[in-house]
């Protein structure tokens, strides 16, 4: 407070050059964030949809209005059909530790509400290459500056991790070579030494072909596979048929161009594959990250610091966490509650008995987000379903809410952030109080626990009670105190030279009886998805489209609403291989249809060299009232569940596209 009795107001928002990893740089999403904060259309009150769902017609009201139409709602629909009638929605909007499971967790259980499987970035990466290492912790990726080999297989690192971006070009600089492998000519393949692009969803094949050239030229490591790994004599036999000619018939990636890989891979040292979560959104998508767990292990890669899999790393971290005490399924109290996965949102809604009756939405915007979104809209414009969504913005699944409430963002809400792609814990201070009656998610189920006449006592646990039930082994107050602290990482950079992972065998497992018991094959294999160029539906749609994160002042779905963010990208459109778009009579700046069975989407076209041909692409993270046709990229996607891992195949999905029609 100053003299005048008024909130201090942020003026200014830098990064720290102190910290070791982002060294003081912002990223363009986020070195605009007070105008955010401070946007003129912020949610800043509670709100009661007035007009039809998705009109966007709503009231102010007040938050004792807003909590007692929401205990009411709730303990009726509690009442009269169980604590699974409510369903929780959340994802990534804040990844900070209250923000995504603080207070909320728990009163999930308390409830003995449905459970919603959040495995929509990342989980199925860690569910393949666990399969393989029996964990998914990997290397650290700042240890690329050791490297002298580096593929950025499926991670378009200069768009979506670019603080790691310095690191990988002082080793390019030191003499590293950097290959990308990705479907697109991203800007982080317009940087590579050597870009190989794959048709989507068959990188596997491509692995394959390279651990076949690697057996036959016997480049393996011989004395760290008989030591640290199981099942090579079934691998060789695996890949015994697994030529580059094959390969090359499958991913479209020259034979020729397969074998130097392999050779190259398993020649210089230290060679780093670094992935992120682009491949995970494939049918295939945990045999992906499940496959290329092998390469590094046939190769002995992990010896070298700069060497191995890399990967999000937050994984160091969650180790440190107490989930019983921070999240409490024992308030569960032994019931068993239904587990259902968000990509499958639309089915839910519309399919799933006994049905759905509520939902309430924090740190996600659904609408845009989850694939075959139109489905999705059906089932949030239910009358019968009651919606609460906790938003900054008037997002399109906003618009589908009974009742609106108003969420802080980052400077307004002190809470631990998590290391995402790196080994730093953050601790981030409040810099102001709440805009207007904003509340973070914490505070927002404190609340709704309390207007449900709730009494369980660590439902009203203050924010420093959770964090430190949450990290027992955290000196959270050095944390406050220093505002970054690396989490704990074997100091010699190279966690699994000596082996010691932990599989049932105690190995990487080239053969894995797990995979087995799961009916998956046991040995690294390659399914072409089955809605891909060689199903069943490739006739009518014969382009594989891609709707990947494409701009970099957009995170997820959660800027494009901005002036400065989505204004100055233009909009959404349609991109397409010269030989593709003139086959189909279109040229740059024609307007087109993009189609398939889940829906229909008018967009300008834009004819680009980033695609091979057989492949087209559309930015994803723009609204609906951004989209010419109120629908989205992801209204057109598939929501097939990955083949383990709970994850979703969005990039199996194929469309055709014509001239628009008048
Ligand atoms: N600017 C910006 N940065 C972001 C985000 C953002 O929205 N904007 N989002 C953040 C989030 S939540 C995440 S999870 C990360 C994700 O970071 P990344 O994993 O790096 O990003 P994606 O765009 O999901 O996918 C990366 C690449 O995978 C490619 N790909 C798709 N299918 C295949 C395939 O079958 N084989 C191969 N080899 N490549 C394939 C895509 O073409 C894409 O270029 O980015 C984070 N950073
Ligand atoms: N087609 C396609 N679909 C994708 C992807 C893709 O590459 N292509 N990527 C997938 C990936 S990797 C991810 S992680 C998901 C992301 O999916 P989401 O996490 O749902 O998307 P975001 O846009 O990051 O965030 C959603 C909302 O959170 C709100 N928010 C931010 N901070 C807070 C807060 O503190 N409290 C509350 N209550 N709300 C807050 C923002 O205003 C925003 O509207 O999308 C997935 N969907
Ligand atoms: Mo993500």
């Amino acid at each position: 407070m100053d003299d005048s009795g008024t909130s201090p107001v942020a003026v200014k928002l830098r990064g720290n050059p102190e910290h070791p990893y982002s060294q003081g740089e912002l990223c363009p999403k986020v070195n605009r964030f007070l105008d955010r904060v401070y946007a003129p259309d912020r949610v800043l009150h509670p709100l009661r949809r007035i007009g039809p769902k998705g009109s966007g017609r709503f009231e102010q009201i007040s938050w004792d209005d807003a909590l007692a139409e929401i205990g009411e709602r709730l303990n009726a629909i509690v009442d009269e059909h169980g604590g699974e009638a409510i369903m929780p929605f959340s994802d990534a909007g804040n990844q900070s530790l209250l923000a995504t499971q603080g207070i909320s967790e728990r009163f999930f259980h308390h409830l003995g509400a449905t459970r919603l499987l959040r495995n929509i970035c990342g989980p199925t990466v860690g569910a393949g290459v666990s399969m393989t290492n029996g964990t998914s912790l990997c290397a650290d990726a700042l240890d690329l500056e050791h490297s002298k080999l580096i593929i950025l297989w499926a991670t378009n690192t200069r768009l979506t991790n670019r603080h790691l971006w310095p690191t990988i070009e002082r080793a390019q600089a030191d003499g590293a070579r950097v290959v990308v492998i990705d479907p697109l000519r991203t800007i982080t393949a317009a940087a590579a030494d050597e870009f190989i692009q794959p048709l989507p969803g068959t990188d596997i094949a491509l692995m394959l072909a390279m651990m076949h050239v690697i057996i036959r030229d016997d480049l393996v490591d011989h004395e760290w596979v008989a030591a640290h790994t199981h099942g090579i004599d079934e691998l060789t036999a695996q890949v015994a048929d697994a030529t580059p000619a094959w390969a090359e018939q499958q991913c479209g990636v020259a034979a020729d161009v397969i074998e130097r890989l392999a050779t190259e891979y398993a020649t210089v040292r230290p060679a780093a594959i670094r992935t992120l979560i682009g491949a995970e959104h494939h049918e295939n998508g945990a045999m992906f990250y499940r496959t290329i767990a092998c390469l590094p292990a046939l190769i002995g890669s992990w010896r070298q610091r700069g060497g191995g899999l890399m990967r999000s790393v937050g994984t160091w971290q969650d180790q440190l966490v107490d989930e019983a005490a921070f999240t409490r399924p024992d308030l569960l109290e032994g019931r068993a509650v239904r587990t259902l996965n968000m990509s499958r949102l639309g089915e839910i809604l519309l399919d799933e008995q006994p049905p759905v009756r509520a939902m309430i939405v924090w740190n996600s915007n659904p609408l845009v987000i989850v694939p075959n979104a139109e489905r999705a809209r059906e089932g949030m414009a239910r009358d019968d379903l009651f919606t609460v969504v906790h938003e900054q913005f008037l997002t399109d699944t906003a618009q589908y809410a009974d009742i609106v409430l108003p969420a802080t963002t980052h400077i307004e809400a002190s809470d631990v952030t998590p290391a995402w792609g790196h080994l730093w814990m953050g601790w981030n201070e409040a810099a102001i109080e709440p805009l207007g009656e904003a509340v973070s998610n914490s505070e927002l189920f404190r609340r709704i626990a309390g207007a449900m006449g709730l009494t369980e006592p660590s439902l009203f646990d203050d924010d420093e009670t959770v964090l430190r039930a949450a990290l027992p082994t955290v000196d959270l107050d050095a944390l406050r105190r220093e505002g970054w602290w690396k989490v704990p990482f074997p100091a010699s950079g190279t966690p699994y030279a000596d082996g010691g992972f932990p599989t049932p065998s105690g190995k990487v497992e080239f053969a894995s009886d797990r995979l087995e018991q799961l009916g998956q094959p046991r040995l690294p294999t390659f399914v072409p998805p089955r809605e891909g160029p060689q199903g069943p539906d490739a006739d009518r749609f014969p382009l594989q489209l891609l709707t990947p994160k494409h701009h970099a002042r957009f995170l997820n779905s959660g800027y494009s609403h901005l002036p400065k963010h989505g204004g100055a990208e233009g909009g959404p459109f349609v991109e397409l291989e010269p030989g593709d778009a003139a086959a189909r009579g279109l040229a740059d700046g024609d307007v087109a249809e993009v189609t398939n069975d889940r829906a229909t989407l008018r967009l300008p076209v834009r004819v680009s060299d980033r695609l091979r041909p057989g492949v087209a692409a559309i930015p994803w993270g723009w609204w609906r009232h951004q989209h010419p046709d109120g629908r989205v990229a992801n209204s057109l996607t598939n929501d097939t569940l990955t083949e383990w891992g709970g994850g979703v195949a969005y990039s199996d999905t194929l469309v055709e596209v014509r001239p628009a029609g008048d």
